[in-house]
């Protein structure tokens, strides 16, 4: 029996060298059934050995490994030669024609509210300011009760909160809260420029959830309303262009007093009168005033010595009338072919 088994193990291994090289995948398949599968010639021999005495294992064993060996060769070889024919076939089956032009990767652009943004901040780093950000979590107290919102006045509703599970805090409504915070941070004399986003319930064609706004703010000995109005005309002439008019008109912010929103010439229609500026030929686009003496005391700066003006606008508005877009969804579709307009 054991003599058997090393007779027929030589006897295989002297037939290896002619096994059929497969020439398809059914062959390959057979061959591989044949000696490796369950009941194949290699387990079956393999179980077999189990009963020889021990001294004859390690011929045996080592024959085994032989045969298997040489099995595996070919097995190898061949699925190799099959799969580099297939990938041939399929290549010599298949047209090319590499005269066509090759399929260009689309370039992204700056988005324009970036665009506008940068244009912004560049005026008025050019001015001397000096550009700050704040937190959008923001807390009650700075984003209402250190503007000079008392707690339950009316003026909270002016600015629909999204307010969150801690009672404390918000979405900020607006990037006013950067004046206090920079206030606190740096001391008078100071300007600054706080771009950032900011969050209301609001939604439609003009108004998002989710905007822009730019805070700027100069804190100085003796300054005024004529500062104010000199800064945001040379603003606003850099911005639309010199033939731009600017007026003031009274407003209420509770954090300025006097308080004003700054109007310009429309810029559709050149103040004749259009559907944008619904035939006044005036837009509003932005809040603005002097500081009110209490926002100055809760940034610990004293109103005696000290004064400023402030001001806050909305990005989106300012670029719907450069770019003269209708609809402020627009800007955050994110539809190619609106963007690579810009
Ligand atoms: C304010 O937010 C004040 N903090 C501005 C300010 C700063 C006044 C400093 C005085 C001194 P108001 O709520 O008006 O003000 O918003 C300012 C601008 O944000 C508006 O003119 C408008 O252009 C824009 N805006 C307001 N709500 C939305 C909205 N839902 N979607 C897009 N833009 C909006």
């Amino acid at each position: 029996m054991a003599a058997d088994l090393i007779a027929r193990l030589l006897e295989l291994k002297g037939q290896a060298p002619s096994i059929p090289f497969p020439g398809d995948e059914r062959e390959l398949d057979a061959l591989r059934v044949k000696y490796l599968g369950k009941s194949g010639i290699i387990p079956l021999l393999s179980r077999e050995m189990a009963g020889l005495p021990k001294e004859q294992k390690p011929e045996a064993g080592k024959l085994l490994q032989e045969v298997r060996a040489a099995v595996e060769t070919i097995i190898n070889n061949a699925t190799h030669k099959l799969k580099v024919e297939k990938i041939q076939k399929d290549i010599d089956g298949e047209f090319f024609d590499i005269t066509l032009p090759g399929a260009e990767p689309s370039f992204g652009a700056r988005h324009p509210l970036t665009a506008v943004m940068d244009e912004i901040a560049g005026i008025f780093t050019g001015m001397g300011f000096q550009i700050e950000e704040g937190p959008e979590v923001e807390s009650d107290y700075y984003n209402f009760e250190a503007l000079n919102f008392p707690p339950d006045h009316p003026a909270r509703d002016m600015q629909d909160t999204f307010h969150l599970p801690d009672v404390k805090r918000l979405l900020r409504t607006h990037t006013s809260p950067v004046q206090p915070r920079a206030m606190e941070r740096y001391g008078p004399p100071l300007s600054v420029l706080a771009p950032g986003k900011v969050y209301r319930c609001d939604s439609d064609v003009t108004h998002s959830p989710v905007f822009h706004q730019v805070e700027g703010f100069t804190i100085d000995r003796k300054v005024t309303m004529g500062d104010l109005k000199g800064t945001l005309q040379t603003f606003i002439h850099r911005l639309y262009g010199p033939k731009t008019n600017v007026r003031l008109r009274p407003s209420f912010f509770p954090f300025v007093e006097p308080g004003a929103e700054l109007d310009v010439s429309c810029i559709i229609c050149g103040g004749k009168g259009c559907r944008v500026c619904k035939n006044t030929g005036w837009l509003e686009v932005l809040g603005a005033g002097m500081i009110h003496p209490n926002v100055l005391k809760s940034g610990n700066i004293d109103p005696d010595t000290w004064s400023g003006f402030a001001f806050g606008m909305g990005i989106e508005r300012l670029a719907m009338l450069k770019y003269g877009v209708d609809d402020i969804r627009l800007f955050y579709e994110n539809d190619m072919r609106f963007l690579r307009q810009f």
